[in-house]
């Protein structure tokens, strides 16, 4: 972590923790801590190491993934009762199911998910609505030039600016590796943002108002950059 240019040494670890509450309440007093310090591989073997009872025999295996969540617990939510409301500087506010959007035009993106913490997962298809297709349903009106993400758990946020927002590879996914993305993944519908790092995909998304200016997300304000683009991502992009 240290050395990390993508966050400031004082603004570091604030709360962050791994999303152990949902895996199963028997594991979380157990392996909070060894998970933070030394990731899931270090959590696997430090539980494996206390725990005769064979629990983390059902955690789920994240494929080099991480789960993360910065509060201790997330409502469920599935087609039943998620809904995703498009609103601030636009035309048409608008509230979508889970079947509207399953509904509408899917995109397919497939690049390397990194997190500022060091670990990445190569080749990640997500799958989804263009954010773009979105903002265009809604019609951003003046002075709109941004893109404010809110989140059922009560607590993350996020941002883009417009043309950020508008960019081809952007989606609010509802598949991840080729399945509807899962309750831990920030499921059933998360923000993908593939050209920056993994803490701009907003998971758990529930809210996308448009804003007149960039208001700084969840880490953001703890010390992170509001440009959180991957080394190698084209800047300029594509709009959608
Ligand atoms: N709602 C919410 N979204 C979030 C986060 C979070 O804590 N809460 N963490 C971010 C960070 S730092 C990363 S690396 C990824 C982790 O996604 P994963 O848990 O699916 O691996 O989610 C991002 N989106
Ligand atoms: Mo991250």
């Amino acid at each position: 972590m240290a050395g990390n240019p993508k966050r400031r040494a004082e603004g570091a670890p604030v709360g962050r923790r791994a999303l152990l509450g949902m895996l199963g309440a028997g594991a979380v007093g157990l392996a909070a801590a060894p998970y933070l310090q030394r990731g899931w591989e270090g959590f696997l073997s430090a539980a494996a190491e206390k725990d005769a009872t064979g629990l983390t025999g059902l955690l789920p295996n994240p494929g080099g993934f991480r789960y993360f969540s910065v509060v201790g617990s997330v409502p469920r939510k599935d087609e039943t009762d998620y809904e995703l409301r498009v609103d601030g500087l636009v035309e048409r506010r608008k509230t979508y199911t889970l079947p509207e959007l399953r509904a509408m035009p899917q995109t397919r993106v497939v690049r390397d998910v990194l997190c500022t913490d060091g670990w990445r997962v190569n080749r990640t298809p997500f799958e989804g609505v263009l954010l773009a297709d979105l903002l265009d349903a809604a019609g951003v009106r003046s002075p709109g030039a941004a893109v404010r993400f809110t989140c059922f758990d009560g607590a993350y946020t996020e941002s883009l600016t417009l043309e950020q927002a508008r960019r081809s590879d952007v989606l609010v996914a509802l598949n991840m590796q080729d399945e509807p993305i899962t309750h831990a993944h920030g499921g059933p519908v998360r923000l993908y943002v593939a050209p920056m790092y993994f803490y701009k995909s907003a998971k758990w998304l529930s809210g996308i108002s448009v804003t007149d200016k960039v208001v700084p997300g969840y880490w953001e304000e703890r010390g992170y950059d509001i440009d959180g683009w991957l080394d190698d991502a084209d800047r300029r992009g594509e709009a959608a």
